[in-house]
């Protein structure tokens, strides 16, 4: 007969296989081996101006949170962007805040949200970062930082955003639009958030998101953006991942957090990717036919792969072979607006 006892012994002995297995899966994922090349990929294919700019430090055998740094910076002193830093559109009343976060190798990060008047919100996260013992700051408390740690405080809002917002007031609809808000004149497409993620030639990683958020959100909201795990997260044990879209369904499912524990768990970039989208559709499946979110990724071998809800998701990369590279994402739903 099969005894009290016995049960516990089996029952502790196949809880501890499982146990064992789980670590030894684990460390067979995380034995990777590291690239041995530098790389650095972002979202959108307004990252490979950011990329070109982080691969001057990379070529040089400079550090991956120096790289993704000057990298991000690049888009947030664009004024042609109106969706990162200087010249984003504002938010409801008019106001353009701004988010941003950084993580390095050993885990380190550092963001702020709905920061006002200071151009590089990634440079002031990265001072949140180093120094102080916290990891955000938001509002007038950044920028209180910000400027005592040297920032020259400026109008953000560029006569063109101005115009576009209060062409938007005459209706004021809130309704995020699939892969961008902000329609540039001419009718081009001028895409969101840049994400960051780089690898250096010791094989370090780190990563960078910054943005100015949903065009013409209400004061005081917060996308996923600054926020660490949903907008960027960085293992240097395996890998790393960003995010861009509707910001509050990646919230929702912590999703570059996901992004990094399923690589963990073996998946590769895209596949791991593919999984979040689907898990945010499965919470929310009418509502994902409206809205767009795209993830990137690159594991610890320098493998690197993304995935969106729809269609008109790209990314760009960049190596010592090519420093514009291009890559459509691969997706769930074939619409695609523009
Ligand atoms: C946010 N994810 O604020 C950011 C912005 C973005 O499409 O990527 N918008 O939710």
């Amino acid at each position: 007969m099969y005894n009290r006892r016995q049960f516990i012994k089996a029952s502790s002995l196949s809880a501890s296989l499982a146990a064992l297995s789980a670590s030894a899966f684990a460390k067979a994922a995380l034995k990777a081996e590291p690239a041995n090349h530098p790389i650095v990929i972002s979202t959108w294919d307004f990252g490979v101006a950011a990329n070109q700019e982080a691969w001057k430090i990379l070529a040089k055998g400079g550090r991956s949170l120096d790289a993704v740094e000057a990298g991000a910076r690049i888009p947030e002193a664009d004024l042609k962007n109106h969706s990162v830093g200087r010249a984003g559109y504002p938010d409801r009343d008019g106001h353009v805040t701004l988010d941003a976060c950084i993580m390095d190798e050993q885990g380190n990060c550092g963001a702020v949200a709905g920061m006002e008047d200071i151009a590089h919100p990634i440079s002031v996260a990265r001072l949140v970062m180093e120094k102080t013992p916290h990891v955000l700051l938001v509002g007038d408390g950044a920028r209180q930082f910000a400027i005592e740690q040297g920032f020259k405080p400026e109008k953000l809002l560029t006569p063109e955003s101005e115009k576009a917002w209060k062409k938007w007031l005459v209706k004021h609809e809130y309704k995020p639009v699939m892969n961008s808000e902000n329609q540039m004149p001419g009718g081009k497409f001028n895409h969101d958030t840049i994400g960051m993620l780089a690898i250096d030639a010791r094989g370090n990683l780190s990563g960078a998101c910054t943005t100015s958020g949903m065009a013409f959100k209400l004061h005081g909201r917060v996308g996923d953006s600054p926020i660490i795990g949903a907008g960027l997260y960085v293992d240097n044990e395996v890998g790393g991942a960003t995010s861009t879209g509707v910001g509050e369904e990646v919230i929702r499912n912590v999703g570059s957090f996901l992004v990094v524990e399923l690589m963990r768990q073996g998946y590769s970039p895209q596949d791991a990717c593919k999984e979040a989208c689907h898990r945010i559709i499965k919470r929310k499946p009418d509502t994902v036919k409206e809205i767009q979110v795209g993830f990137l990724a690159i594991n610890k071998k320098g493998e690197y792969g993304a995935y969106a809800l729809h269609k008109g998701f790209t990314f760009a990369v960049c190596d010592s072979k090519k420093q514009d590279l291009i890559i459509p994402g691969q997706y769930f739903y074939e619409t695609v607006k523009d």
